[in-house]
C-alpha cells in the first residue's frame, strides 16, 4: 500500500473565515456559536477566526471566494439555513447555495465548508442548530479543520 492521508483535528495555528448568512438569524446565529464552539475545543485561538455577515444564504460564496482568494485563511466555512415552509423558491435559493460554495471550493483550493441546513420546516432547523439533533455548525467547524490540515499533506502542498 501507498500513503495514507488524513486531517488531523488539531487546530492550533489555523486561521479561520466563517461566513454566515443573517436570513433566518434566529437559526444561524446558533450555527456560528456551534462553529466557534467547534473551534474553541479544537485549539483554533480566537484571534484567529474572523466573522463576516451576508444578507442571504445566496450571497455566501462570493464572500467565501474574497476570503479564500486573500490567502489569509486555512479554510473557510459558510453556514446559513434555506427554510422550505417559508420560501416558494426553496430550490433554487439551495441549489444554488451549494453549487457557489462547490465551485468556490474548487476554484480557490481553500476548503469551503457547507454548513447551511436545508430543511422542510422550522423545527427541522432548531433541532439542527443546537437542538437534538446536535449543531451543524459545530460538525462545519470539525470539518474544516479536518480538511485544512489534510490538504497540508497532500501531495502539492
Ligand atoms: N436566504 C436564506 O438564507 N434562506 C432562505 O430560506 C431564503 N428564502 O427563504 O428565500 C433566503 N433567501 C434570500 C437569498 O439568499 C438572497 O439573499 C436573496 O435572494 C438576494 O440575493
Amino acid at each position: 500500500m501507498g500513503n495514507i492521508y488524513k486531517g488531523h483535528l488539531d487546530g492550533r495555528g489555523l486561521k479561520i473565515g466563517i461566513v454566515v448568512s443573517r436570513f433566518n438569524e434566529a437559526v444561524t446565529s446558533r450555527l456560528l456559536d456551534g462553529a466557534l464552539e467547534g473551534l474553541g475545543c479544537h485549539g483554533v485561538a480566537e484571534e484567529d477566526v474572523d466573522v463576516s455577515w451576508t444578507p442571504g444564504s445566496l450571497e455566501l460564496s462570493i464572500v467565501a471566494k474574497r476570503l479564500a482568494e486573500s490567502g489569509n485563511y486555512s479554510a473557510i466555512i459558510c453556514l446559513g439555513a434555506v427554510i422550505r415552509g417559508e420560501t416558494s423558491h426553496f430550490d433554487y435559493v439551495s441549489s444554488g447555495t451549494i453549487q457557489g460554495v462547490v465551485n468556490t471550493n474548487l476554484e480557490t483550493g481553500i476548503p469551503v465548508i457547507f454548513g447551511v441546513l436545508t430543511t422542510e420546516n422550522s423545527e427541522q432547523a432548531r433541532e439542527r442548530s443546537g437542538g437534538k439533533k446536535g449543531n451543524k455548525g459545530f460538525d462545519a467547524a470539525t470539518n474544516a479543520i479536518e480538511m485544512a490540515n489534510l490538504l497540508k499533506e497532500l501531495p502539492g502542498a
